[in-house]
């Protein structure tokens, strides 16, 4: 077992950050970002991210978690509400064997319609 690579700020979620690449934002606070992830996977699929630089949950800080599940909560809700979905699925992934492709704390925040697949 390999231990995580320390944080990168070149990856591309520092640079939407910085403002250096555009993105979609649909909230943001002191500490915290969304906004709509460019390959979807239903409509409405939203990014939620804390500020602060960590590579993935495993080496975040509690505070920044608990502010940032916070806020994945307000955008599950509204996202439900906007999407009129039947619920939302909650996803995050630490490290390629897991599925992460880009190296910034992320949650995404999916909209589901009962019976709709999502995209592979
Ligand atoms: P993952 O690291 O596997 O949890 O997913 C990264 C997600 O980021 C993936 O759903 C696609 C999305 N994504 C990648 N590049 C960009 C980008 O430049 N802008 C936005 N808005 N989303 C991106």
């Amino acid at each position: 077992m390999t231990s995580p690579a320390a944080y990168d700020d070149n990856n591309i979620f520092a640079k939407i950050l910085r403002g250096e690449i555009p993105s979609h934002r649909v909230y943001e606070d002191e500490h915290t970002i969304a906004f709509m992830d460019v390959m979807p996977q239903a409509p409405g699929h939203v990014l939620v991210l804390p500020k602060a630089p960590s590579r993935n949950l495993l080496d975040a800080d509690p505070a920044t978690l608990t502010h940032a599940i916070s806020v994945v909560q307000k955008i599950a809700n509204a996202v439900k509400d906007v999407f009129d979905a039947d619920g939302v699925f909650i996803a995050q992934f630490n490290e390629p064997a897991a599925g992460q492709t880009v190296f910034h704390l992320h949650f995404h925040v999916i909209p589901r319609h009962e019976g709709a697949a999502l995209k592979p």
